[in-house]
């Protein structure tokens, strides 16, 4: 499995710093939503789920947590621990996100509208959608 994390340009200054994402330059899609967590539980573990067509960017804008992808075949836990990283999530991808530490606040870019059509919960009807689609789209070889 191939991951793909952007590395986003930070226009610093003696400000500070600020991150601009424009679709297309920086994101490989039109992004029609944004949402973001934060305040999550110790221990707590989001996701549990795939998506039959949405594609994201998981950004970590404030303190860290971890990101587990599975494609049906392979597993890859990613960090995410600074705000101008972006973790792009292909269609098709089982995700989990855990380790948040107190301070995190993830923030996703995403390709769709919410959907719940779209969302794929049972683990065993993902194995079995992945088998029908063949390949995921994210460049695995
Ligand atoms: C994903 C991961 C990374 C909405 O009303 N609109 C929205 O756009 C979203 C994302 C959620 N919701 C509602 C639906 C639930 O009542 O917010 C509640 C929590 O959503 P969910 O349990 O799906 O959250 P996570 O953290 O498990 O998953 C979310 C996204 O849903 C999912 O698409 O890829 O973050």
């Amino acid at each position: 499995m191939q991951v793909v994390k952007y590395v986003f340009q930070p226009h610093g200054d003696d400000r500070g710093q600020l991150v601009a994402l424009e679709e297309f330059k920086d994101i490989p899609f039109t992004i029609k939503r944004v949402y973001y967590m934060y305040d999550t539980g110790d221990g707590v573990v989001r996701g549990h789920h795939a998506h039959k067509s949405l594609q994201q960017i998981l950004i970590c804008v404030h303190g860290s947590c971890k990101i587990k992808l599975d494609n049906g075949k392979e597993t890859k836990v990613v960090p995410l621990e600074r705000p101008y990283e972006g973790l792009y999530v292909s269609n098709v991808m089982w995700r989990e996100m855990f380790d948040f530490s107190p301070d995190a606040v993830l923030m996703v870019l995403a390709s769709e509208l919410y959907d719940e059509a779209d969302y794929i919960r049972d683990y065993d009807e993902f194995l079995e959608f992945v088998k029908n689609v063949g390949d995921t789209t994210d460049g695995e070889s």
